[in-house]
C-alpha cells in the first residue's frame, strides 16, 4: 500500500525529512495524510504483445498498492508522450513514470517536472540526456546484452543457419522503432557479436516499428529482393515482428524455421507458441512485468531515499526445446 503517511514515514524513519517526498506529497496539490500517492504514467502505445503484458501488469500493480494512476496511450509518438508528461504536471501528480519511445528530444519537458518538483522514473526504455538529473532512475532489460545473446545463438549455429550451404550466412534485421533505445542497442549487440565470424553477413536491415504488420511488410520486401533462397536467417527485434515475416515467409512457400531460420527478442506467449511449432528458432527473453520492481522504486525515491541511476531485470533465452518445457508456465 503506497500512502502518504507511509512515505512520510519511510522519509522520517530513515531519519531524513525528505523535502522531495514531503515536498511532493503537500505541493501535490492531491492532500497529504492518508491520500494514496498519484502516479501519471505515459505508456508507448499498444504496439506489441510485450506492450499489453507491460500495460496490463503496471494497472494490476497500481490497484495493489492502492496508487492512483493516471495512464495515458502515446500511440507510439513522442508528442503525444511529451503532451502526457505536460498534463501530468498540471495536476500536480506525486511521481512520473514513463517509457520514452525514442531516446531524444525529452530534455525541456523534464526541465519542466523538475522544476515543479516531481520525480521522474523512466522504465522499460532510457532516453539519451547529458543531464541525468532529469530523472530518478531507470529500470528495464539491458538491450545491448539481447543483441548479444541473439548474436552468441548465430555464431554458435552458424553452420545450420547456412541454410542453403553457400559457406555464408545471409542475415536480414527487422530492426524496432527507429530511434527507441531497444533498437538501437539490440542492433549494436548483435552487430558487435556476429563481427567475430566474417561468414555471417547482415545483407538488409529496416524497420518494422516493433509491430507484427510492420514486420510483415518488410519482409515483404526482402523476400520479394533475395527470394527465400537468398536469405538464410531472420533477426527480428522482437516477437511481433518475427510472427510478421512468417506470415509473409509462408505467403512466399517457404517455411519458417527451416528455409529460413528465426532469431527474435522478447519471448512473449505467441512468440514462444512459435518456437515450439518450430517456426522461430531462438527467442531471447525480454521480461514486461517490471510493476512490483517500479513499486519498490517509487516508495525508495518519494522517500527521499537514494537510489540506483540504472537497474537490469535478469532476463533467460530459449530454444525450441526449452520453450516446450517453459510455455505451459510463461507469465505472459
Ligand atoms: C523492450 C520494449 C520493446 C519490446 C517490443 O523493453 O521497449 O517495445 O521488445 C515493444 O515488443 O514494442
Amino acid at each position: 500500500m503506497l500512502k502518504k503517511s507511509l512515505v512520510a514515514a519511510c522519509a522520517i524513519s530513515l531519519g531524513t525529512i525528505s523535502l522531495t517526498a514531503c515536498g511532493s506529497s503537500s505541493d501535490s496539490g492531491s492532500g497529504g495524510g492518508d491520500d494514496p500517492i498519484t502516479m501519471g504514467f505515459a505508456q508507448v502505445g499498444a504496439e506489441s504483445g510485450w506492450r499489453t503484458a507491460n500495460t496490463k501488469n503496471i494497472k494490476e500493480t497500481a490497484e495493489k498498492e492502492d496508487v492512483n494512476l493516471k495512464f495515458s496511450d502515446a500511440q507510439q509518438k513522442q508528442e503525444n508522450q511529451i503532451k502526457a508528461i505536460r498534463s501530468y504536471i498540471q495536476q500536480k501528480v506525486d511521481v512520473i513514470a514513463f517509457s520514452p519511445v525514442v531516446e531524444t528530444g525529452w530534455d525541456t519537458v523534464l526541465l519542466e517536472a523538475k522544476r515543479a518538483n516531481i520525480p521522474v522514473i523512466l522504465t522499460d526504455r532510457s532516453v539519451d540526456t547529458k543531464d541525468t538529473t532529469l530523472y530518478k532512475t531507470f529500470l528495464g532489460s539491458d538491450f545491448i546484452k539481447e543483441g548479444e545473446k541473439a548474436g552468441e545463438w548465430l555464431v554458435d549455429n552458424a553452420k545450420e543457419a547456412d541454410v542453403n550451404g553457400d559457406g555464408s550466412v545471409n542475415v536480414v534485421q527487422i530492426e524496432g522503432t527507429t530511434g527507441a533505445a531497444p533498437a538501437i542497442d539490440r542492433g549494436e549487440g548483435f552487430a558487435d557479436t556476429i563481427k567475430s565470424d566474417p561468414n555471417i553477413k547482415v545483407i538488409a536491415s529496416q524497420t518494422g516499428d516493433f509491430t507484427r504488420d510492420g514486420g510483415k511488410k518488410v519482409m515483404e520486401g526482402f523476400l520479394q529482393k533475395y527470394g527465400v533462397n537468398g536469405i538464410d536467417l531472420v533477426f527480428a527485434h522482437n516477437d511481433d515482428m518475427a510472427l510478421g515475416a512468417i506470415e509473409a515467409i509462408e505467403a512466399a512457400g517457404g517455411k519458417p524455421g527451416t528455409d529460413i531460420k528465426i532469431v527474435s527478442i522478447d519471448a512473449v506467449h505467441d512468440g514462444m507458441q512459435a518456437l515450439v511449432d518450430g517456426k522461430i528458432n531462438f527467442i531471447v527473453e525480454c521480461n514486461p512485468l517490471l510493476g512490483d520492481y517500479a513499486a519498490g522504486l517509487v516508495k525508495k525515491v518519494l522517500a527521499g531515499e537514494t537510489v540506483e541511476k540504472k537497474n537490469y531485470g535478469e532476463d533467460g533465452s530459449f530454444t525450441q526445446e526449452q520453450a516446450k518445457a517453459a510455455l505451459d508456465s510463461r507469465k505472459y
